[in-house]
């Protein structure tokens, strides 16, 4: 039976429309109900129970066909009938043409504007590579562009608008189109398109993608790095939330937008972090996935179907999945689908097959789509090749993108994600539309003739000259599409993308914040993460500056002993805490609330620096300086989340990164895949990160106090810090004077020799963190033993000495007939003697110490720990890696004897009275 429009139904069975939910009706005529005659042993039956639910939806909506099936579910259960599992939907957009909203804008206009922007984009790409081989491409923004205009024209509200703008990731090989936009906007010139990706050129240039260091007035987001945007946008999202629920932001409807490729998705940070986004019911979050089905070298999942996969990960991760797949034009065939046919084949058929579709003709596509089956052919019979091969995808339809966008920023208590089918390269034709090798292709092989066939499928108003040169073209401003373009941003409170920085300073701690830790311990023994832990407290409490601090921990608080910090500050939670903590009754408890201030990650360090990245970027994207302290295992930082670091950098992120548990030889127990000896050399990488490894509290305090200055005072400098923290006990000693200016620059003398030797070269023992200590020691071994004048130096910062000395070695190649400068460390050692020697141990790698070697007079002996890490006690590693006070003597001694102020034998007794087995193992290959 066919139901129609005016089938008859049973108004007195029917429940009354509205009730238990109901989101909408559904008067189209429904389709003939698919029945597998040979699978079902009873078609009668099958037909009725069918009837009956197309009966209550049409009659009562949709809702209330939900509410009944999942009634039915219920039952199912209660009954034990299995039900089987099934995540995914039919091959078809999630929005059905009756369900569409009317398209507010004019159609005509923003065709207009899309041409030009898709114009202007390509012939950067091409004038770039024509000119200077710089790459770029084109395939992805061609693929995009109509997602990206119908956010512009009626979604994206900018910074101006009430709810402070939404924050877009958009997707980073489609960076040629928003600078094309950006110069139909007025906001960029011809001379910027022309230097896209030539950013040293005269007047400045655009970089490949977006990177708020290179364009920090344009760029909010670096996405180039594939995974790293959807995980930072889920993090964002959330962040957003704390803020309100911590009262630092007042609540919006912002959005965060994230544009991703299909290709993109299988990074696992892209999908790593879905969950979060649905139990935090995000629904300020909207992901939007360009199904072009390509990735680099081919189809995204040739074999399968890359949306249903998605589809279904999206859905069972709890988000509301939006499918845009094909557009209007494919309405009256879907409507006339009366056997859903049409909807099987649409679903049988896998990427690799759709994409071939693109790059044949209409004549192919009918014969291998539709001619499968006969009444297939049937449904298209009266629609010539040409019209066939032109259906469109449902992401190159603005009215079908409005739809699923206005669904999205409509929905409550869950993210969305659009998985929206499109055509890498769509436009190009013959030039790459579809082709596998699309995505890397900058210049044309027929030039002349694909550029023509461009300009005559978007209608562009451009002379065959302008279209030989690629020429930019730009209409009269007083042209209904400019004015239409600028009205349309106006409306929606102005340009994107835009990075606005605008944000009250936070107060630099006060002074006698130090002097609470210039004494020293008294004797007392503590590691250096409990002083931070005790310091951070303190600042916490500050009345001023504590509510902008955000302490992010990633499972670890009860290893840095930080748990305190839970029951002080509580753990944020946007539900609160619907459970009485086993603890409740200590003074420890672990306490959430929806004000919490702790950013608890779990075991989570992708999150957690994501975290990072959100609130030390707080005071560009909300106006809200926030300072994130995340302390975490130094072993799982730089190279375990090295790329979101780099990214956090990009972003002039600004806070506190605290490498804990830090040392090859602090962190004893834990063996090989614990032990870090080597992030100082990783973190040396970044460029604006300060990186310090202090040995005492005092150093510490002195380096927060300077760093919160510096990042959060009116200096507001885009840098951020790593700081290493070791879980070592050691008495602290009191703060020497006046060397705050040394522990900040990198150096400074921490005790003179006490040994009188005049006349007689001295020793250097420069130290780092708990390996100081070990100096220390061998200072008095060395007067003690050997009757040798050594002067022990902490070095809080062998990266800070070295890019101070880079830049004054430069300065001077560049200024050969001046004055040459010297620096810090030539500064610090010029008045000792010309015949001292230098070493130089850290619980990291030598080449962490060698960094200062070219400015050390007569050379640097570091001694390191370079290798694989093991399972021993502290002082059995440290011999093992031959950093501890003995081979620090042992090393001073070599030192000496290589300059002819001590005989060999000397050295050679001294391996012996020292201990120390001359054929151990050699740590670097154990
Ligand atoms: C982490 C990382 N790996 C590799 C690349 C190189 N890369 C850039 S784009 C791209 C393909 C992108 O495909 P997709 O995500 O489907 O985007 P599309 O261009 O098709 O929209 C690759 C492999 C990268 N940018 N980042
Ligand atoms: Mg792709």
């Amino acid at each position: 039976m066919m139901i129609e429009g005016k089938r008859p139904v049973d108004l007195a069975n029917a429940a009354p429309a509205g009730a238990n939910g109901t989101n909408g009706h559904a008067h189209a005529p429904l389709a003939e109900p698919h029945l597998n005659e040979d699978a079902d042993n009873d078609l009668q039956e099958t037909r009725e129970w069918i009837e009956s639910l197309d009966a209550v939806t049409y009659i009562s909506g949709k809702g209330r066909a939900t509410y009944l099936l999942e009634r039915l579910h219920q039952r199912a259960d209660e009954v034990g009938v299995d039900i089987p599992f099934n995540a995914n939907t039919p091959y078809v957009n999630t929005i059905s043409a009756e369900e569409e909203p009317e398209f507010p804008g004019n159609r005509e206009l923003e065709r207009k504007v899309k041409s030009l922007v898709r114009w202007n984009a390509m012939a950067m790409v091409l004038q770039a590579n024509e000119n200077t081989n710089v790459g770029g491409h084109i395939g992805t923004f061609a693929s995009s562009a109509n997602l990206y205009e119908v956010g512009f024209n009626h979604f994206f509200r900018g910074p101006d608008h009430p709810c402070g703008g939404d924050l877009i990731y958009f997707q980073g090989h489609a960076s040629p189109g928003m600078y094309a936009r950006a110069f139909l906007e007025g906001r960029l010139t011809e001379q910027h398109l022309k230097n896209f990706r030539q950013e040293l050129a005269p007047g400045g240039g655009l970089s490949s993608y977006p990177h708020p260091w290179l364009m920090p007035d344009f760029w909010q987001f670096p996405t180039v790095s594939m995974g790293l945007g959807p995980l930072m946008a889920i993090y964002q999202a959330r962040y957003n939330r704390y803020l309100e629920h911590r009262g630092l932001k007042k609540p919006t409807d912002q959005k965060v937008w994230a544009f991703l490729g299909d290709g993109e998705m299988d990074e696992p940070e892209s999908m790593g972090a879905l969950t979060l986004a649905s139990r935090e019911r995000l629904d300020n979050l909207i992901f939007v996935v360009n199904c072009n089905l390509q990735r680099l070298d081919g189809p995204v999942r040739g074999n399968g179907k890359i949306v249903q996969e998605l589809e279904a990960a999206f859905r069972g991760a709890g988000w509301n999945v939006i499918k845009v797949l094909w557009g209007s034009d494919w309405d009256p065939l879907l409507a006339a689908d009366k056997t859903g046919l049409l909807k099987k084949r649409m679903m049988e058929v896998v990427d690799g097959e759709y994409q071939k579709y693109v790059v044949m003709d209409g004549a192919y596509f009918r014969q291998n789509f539709f001619g499968k089956y006969p009444e297939l052919l049937e449904l298209v019979k009266d629609i010539p090749d040409e019209a066939l091969a032109k259906l469109k995808r449902g992401g190159h339809d603005p009215v079908k993108v409005y739809a699923a966008y206005k669904a999205a920023v409509e929905t409550k208590d869950k993210p969305t994600v659009i998985l929206v089918a499109t055509v890498k390269g769509y436009g190009l034709g013959e030039a790459g539309e579809g082709m596998n090798s699309i995505h890397n292709a900058k210049k044309f092989k027929d030039r002349t003739k694909a550029l023509e066939t461009f300009r005559d499928r978007f209608n562009l108003p451009l002379s065959d000259d302008e279209v030989q040169h690629a020429a930019f073209y730009k209409p009269d401003p007083n042209s209904p599409e400019m004015k239409y373009l600028l009205e349309r941003r106006q409306q929606l409170g102005g340009f994107l993308p835009q990075r606005r920085v605008k944000y009250e300073p936070l107060p630099t701690p006060p002074a006698s914040f130090i002097d609470l830790y210039r004494k020293g311990s008294a004797g007392r023994e503590l590691s250096t993460t409990m002083a931070f832990v005790d310091q951070l407290d303190k600042l916490l409490k500050d009345k001023q500056l504590g509510k902008y601090l955000v302490p992010i921990i990633p499972d670890e608080a009860r290893t840095f002993g930080m748990e305190a910090y839970f029951s002080t500050y509580k753990i944020y939670s946007s539900q609160g805490q619907k459970y009485v903590p086993v603890d409740d009754d200590t003074l420890l408890a672990y306490r959430e609330a929806k004000t919490g201030q702790v950013l608890e990650e779990g075991i989570n360090e992708a999150g957690a620096v994501s975290s990072f990245i959100a609130a030390g970027t707080s005071y560009a994207t909300h106006g809200v300086a926030t300072c994130p302290f995340y302390i975490y295992y130094s072993m799982f930082g730089f190279q375990r989340v090295g790329d979101l670091i780099w990214a956090a950098a990009d972003l002039r992120c600004r806070g506190f990164l605290l490498g804990a548990t830090a040392g090859r030889t602090t962190l004893n127990g834990e063996g090989l895949q614990h032990e870090d000896g080597h992030s100082h050399v990783l973190a040396s990488t970044v460029p604006n990160l300060m990186c310090y490894d202090p040995a005492f509290a005092y150093e510490l305090a002195v380096i927060l106090r300077d760093g919160i200055r510096r990042m959060y005072g009116p200096e507001a400098e885009d840098i951020f810090y790593y700081i290493t923290l070791y879980n070592d006990n050691y008495a602290h000693l009191a703060m020497p004077e006046g060397c705050e200016e040394g522990i900040l620059k990198g150096m400074y003398k921490l005790r003179p020799a006490t040994l009188d030797a005049p006349g007689k070269p001295k020793a250097h023992l420069l130290g780092s963190g708990p390996i100081l200590l070990y100096a220390l020691r061998a200072q008095e071994l060395l007067a003690e033993k050997f009757g040798i004048a050594a002067d022990v130096w902490s070095v809080t910062s062998y990266k800070q000495l070295r890019a101070e000395g880079l830049a004054c070695d430069r300065w001077n190649l560049l200024h050969p007939d001046q004055p040459p400068r010297t620096c810090y460390v030539e500064q610090m050692l010029a008045k000792e003697g010309k015949h001292d020697v230098y070493i130089a141990a850290s619980d990291y790698m030598r080449s962490v110490q060698e960094m200062i070697a070219r400015w050390v007079p007569g050379g640097l002996y570091a001694l390191g720990t370079d290798g694989f890490g093991r399972s021993e006690t502290r002082p059995k590693l440290r011999r093992h890696f031959e950093v501890d006070a003995e081979c620090i003597t042992l090393a001073t001694l070599y030192q000496m004897s290589r300059k002819g102020l001590l005989p060999a034998s000397k050295v050679a007794e001294a391996v012996k009275t020292l201990g120390i087995d001359p054929e151990k193992l050699n740590p670097l290959t154990a």
